[in-house]
């Protein structure tokens, strides 16, 4: 990370104190321009960078276990909104620095730091967003406080908005070594300092899936809930658990590590009955969600060992095409791959794709060696794999099949829209939104209410197809779906486009009952499982209709919750109120469905998100998926929040 260009580079002497050499440089910055431009730091001054305060401390303890030194990492959220990070770790150093003439503690809390750790030997494997360094968090706190425990003695420092507020002292001795830091997260920095416990827990958990054996424990203080990770298995752990409730092939993962060319290379790999592609890519223990190098020679691997042991064994004789195609190894796979490097480049929009071109190689033999081996010794799980593997090929064939015919019929040519659309009259897709409606009687008030010029109303008859239990032929069979891709624009399957989407808002408008939210989630399965980039992009809305209407003579005042409708009595006094439940869109006339629903200028909406992938595939596994028990546990454990699920 660059920070701003002011401050002048402390140049450190050889030790011959003579020469100057590169090595030697050590770039030293203040901190005032964290603090003046914090979003070029965390990325923002809301709940991810809030939450990006917590994951710069824990990387710096992760660090500590990747060397060795670190066992235990324990992270509680205090309730005036402070948090703990205390770990087991060799502790900072407290030496004075050889140049700045303080404790080397105070420079790595009181300055950003170009290079990580002074250590030569040890590189920085995790980090997050940005990797910048506790200084950081210091620079954005209220008053943070250090607690180093090293070479037999308890030392603290305290500090107010980045600066020292007291020397670093002696509290005492100790036979144990560690950090400690507690920090106050500076409220005229943040707009919020509302952690969610789930976005932590998600990540934490995630650190111990891919750091074997490090035992992380987490602690809500606000409500007393905790969690307790440590995985032996590692990312074994994570295919076991983001496999949980599905139908496996084979009942443990094939997993296999190994050193190479200064990486460390892991992988696990396990299939499922399902039609889904669940694979995670993470360098240095960050998702690499646009993947990148690694991926790339993970998927190469994957195929070619498939493909090389099918054809030995003489499996193969059955297919038309000669090969299994990429696709057709990934359907039903879910996978971990893992790479640690000492110098990962970074791409991408987000800064999630690697981009080393080592990485390839490297792991492509890693993979295919581990694959292969686990091939030779386990000849029933192979076989098994591959036979799957031939049967996705031959359904992939009777889909392309189904969908050739479904063009011919025109069905799902832009050209030809499905008659049930009242399309609007704009053409430009980033103005013009369409309303996925419940029924055909809410479907005739949204067409009269809305305004014709850039709002297009699609009405949906009753239950749309589990397309999570479906393969592609079997949904395109399905006319209400083949509708709704028409009407989106994007097609499907190999021929998705998004930048052909007819609209960049989709809204999915659904009754406030039991039924609706099913429906909604059918449709955010069916978007989810098939145009997930529609939500990558932020296109896919929820419309919120309210609940109540009350009416005192002329004043009409709507409710989205209960609480809401019981203000609206106190604002009007309950003498001669109207109340009317609405019990669905269908009783609303269609100026009411305008007023409150779907009028731009006073509507709420909810944007879909997809933050955490795994969290979102498991909880569409467990939904949507065909395993019962799963379900009624979720759901009994989300009965109250089910109005706000939020994916
Ligand atoms: C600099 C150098 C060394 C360790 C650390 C920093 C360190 C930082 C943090 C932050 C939280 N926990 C931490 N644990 C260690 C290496 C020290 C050595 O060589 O002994």
């Amino acid at each position: 990370m660059t920070g701003p260009r002011e401050e002048a580079a402390t140049l450190t002497p050889t030790p011959e104190g003579h020469s100057y050499d590169a090595r030697n440089i050590q770039v030293l910055k203040g901190l005032e321009g964290v603090r003046k431009r914090p979003a070029m730091y965390i990325g923002s001054t809301g709940h991810s960078g809030l939450h990006h305060l917590v994951y710069e401390v824990v990387d710096n303890s992760v660090d500590e276990a990747l060397a060795g030194y670190c066992t235990e990492v324990h992270v509680a959220i205090h309730a005036d909104s402070s948090v703990t990070v205390i770990d087991n770790g060799r502790g900072i150093p407290v030496d004075i620095h050889p140049t700045q003439n303080r404790p080397a503690v105070e420079v790595v809390m009181t300055t950003l730091h170009a290079g990580g750790k002074f250590d030569e030997n040890s590189y920085k494997v995790s980090g997050g967003l940005h990797g910048v360094g506790v200084s950081v968090v210091n620079a954005l706190s209220e008053w943070l406080e250090v607690e180093v425990r090293r070479a037999g003695k308890r030392y603290h420092q305290r500090y107010e908005h980045g600066e020292v507020k007291t020397e670093l002292k002696v509290l005492g001795e100790t036979s144990e070594t560690g950090t400690t830091v507690t920090w106050k997260p500076d409220t005229t920095v943040f707009e919020t300092v509302d952690y969610s416990f789930d976005t932590l827990s998600q990540r934490l958990r995630e650190l111990a899936f891919l750091n074997k054996g490090i035992r992380i424990t987490f602690l809500d203080e606000r409500t007393g809930k905790k969690h307790d990770f440590q995985y032996e298995g590692g990312i074994s752990s994570f295919v076991k658990y983001l496999n949980e409730n599905k139908t496996v092939l084979h009942p443990a993962p094939i997993y296999h590590t190994r050193d190479r060319d200064r990486a460390t290379v892991e992988f696990a790999v396990q299939y499922n009955d399902g039609y889904v592609e669940n694979v995670y890519s993470f360098v240095n223990n960050i998702n690499t969600v646009e993947g990148g190098t690694h991926l790339i020679g993970f998927r190469a691997a994957l195929t070619r060992t498939i493909n090389n042991y099918a054809e030995r064994e003489g499996l193969l004789k059955s297919l038309k095409e000669v090969t299994l195609g990429g696709e057709d190894v990934r359907e039903g796979l879910t996978a971990v791959v893992s790479v640690k490097l000492p110098d990962p480049q970074f791409e991408g929009q987000t800064k999630a794709k690697l981009g080393n071109t080592e990485a390839k190689g490297i792991v492509e033999s890693v993979v295919g060696e581990g694959l292969r081996n686990y091939f030779e010794e386990n000849p029933q799980v192979a076989r098994k794999i591959v036979e799957k593997c031939i049967a996705t090929a031959r359904a992939r064939e009777a889909a392309r099949k189904a969908r050739d015919l479904a063009r011919r019929k025109s069905i799902l040519d832009s050209g030809s829209l499905p008659g049930k659309l009242a399309d609007c009259q704009l053409t430009d897709p980033a103005l013009c939104e369409i309303y996925l409606v419940e029924g055909d009687s809410a479907g005739g008030s949204a067409k009269m209410g809305r305004d014709r010029k850039n709002q297009a109303i699609l009405p949906l008859k009753g239950k749309i197809l589990n397309v999570e239990k479906a393969s592609l032929d079997k949904m395109l069979s399905n006319e209400e779906i083949r509708t709704l891709i028409t009407a989106i624009g994007t097609g499907i399957a190999e021929d998705f486009d998004a930048d052909k989407a007819r609209y960049h808002r989709i809204i999915i408008m659904t009754d406030a009952d039991v039924d609706g939210a099913h429906i909604r989630t059918l449709l955010l399965t069916f978007f989810f499982r098939h145009m997930k980039a529609l939500i990558e992009r932020g296109y896919i809305y929820i419309a919120m209709p309210p609940l109540y209407r009350v009416q005192k003579g002329k004043a009409v005042r709507y409710a989205y919750d209960d609480a809401e409708r019981d203000r609206h009595f106190e604002e009007l006094g309950r003498k001669g109120i109207t109340l009317q439940r609405y019990k669905g869109l269908g009783e609303m006339n269609p100026d009411q469905l305008w007023a409150t629903t779907m009028d731009p200028q006073t509507r709420t909406m909810l944007r879909v998100k997809l933050e955490d992938l795994p969290e979102a595939e498991r909880m569409f596994t467990v939904l949507m998926g065909d395993q019962v028990e799963p379900r009624r546990k979720f759901i009994e454990e989300y009965a109250d929040s089910v109005r706000n699920l939020d994916i």
